[in-house]
């Protein structure tokens, strides 16, 4: 069996950003090979590069993984699933740990579709951004119910160890404060464990890697 191969186009900080930060908190980079990750901002949707580009996902769209078994994955927190169980990232976790970890992989992913639905809101985008984003609106109501629940280690299951849900979940708070940088602000444990996260150089690197931010805070 080969390595799992991750084909993606444009490079973007999107869904795809939280398997990089769980490979690069685990030292784990060079277990999954990527592909088509070229820089942003590389068009996606209308360009003749992707109406080219193979292979696409079962419905048409990236990113897709080919399995260590030479199989087509579809759909980014499949991907992201498959990863950690192929690597065994989730066995060593309790059953109590791995549903927490399974909440937060489920959260970053509506973190992920708001953002996406507030992009290109049809009624504008900063005022449906500002929506998102304000006291009481879905981003903080989320900060505040984790920063309610985040044990002492800062992550959010009882063994008080990094799940992959954890760190997907700081993947998409990465975005969020690169949309809104104060967003942290009034959630002192997220954004400690966040601080943490952000102060180790794989995941610096990842950053580097991937610089460009795919939503945007305000209309165009
Ligand atoms: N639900 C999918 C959405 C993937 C998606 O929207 N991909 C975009 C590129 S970022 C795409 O392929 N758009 C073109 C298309 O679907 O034809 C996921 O979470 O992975």
């Amino acid at each position: 069996m080969g390595k799992p191969v991750l084909h993606f186009w444009g490079g973007y900080k999107m869904k795809m950003h939280t398997l990089h930060y769980i490979l690069a908190y685990h030292g784990l980079q060079g277990e999954v090979d990527v592909v088509g990750d070229i820089p942003a901002p590389a068009p996606f949707g209308d360009g003749v590069a992707w109406a080219a580009y193979a292979p696409k996902g079962p419905t048409g769209s990236l990113p897709c993984m080919v399995t260590a078994g030479g199989a087509i994955l579809g759909e980014s927190m499949a991907i992201v699933r498959y990863v950690c169980r192929h690597l065994k990232l989730d066995t060593a976790l309790s059953d109590e740990d791995f549903a927490q970890s399974e909440y937060l992989l489920e959260t970053t992913n509506e973190v992920y579709l708001a953002l996406n639905k507030a992009h290109y809101s049809p009624g504008g985008r900063t005022e449906a951004m500002d929506a998102l984003f304000k006291p009481g609106g879905m981003v903080h109501k989320l900060l505040a119910s984790l920063d309610a629940r985040v044990g002492p280690a800062g992550w959010l299951g009882p063994q008080g160890v990094p799940t992959p849900g954890d760190l997907a979940l700081c993947a998409a708070l990465h975005i969020l404060a690169g949309l809104q940088p104060d967003v942290l602000d009034a959630h002192p444990k997220v954004k400690a464990r966040y601080d943490a996260v952000h102060a180790i150089e794989s995941i610096a690197h990842v950053n580097r890697t991937y610089p460009a931010l795919y939503h945007k805070r305000t209309s165009d």
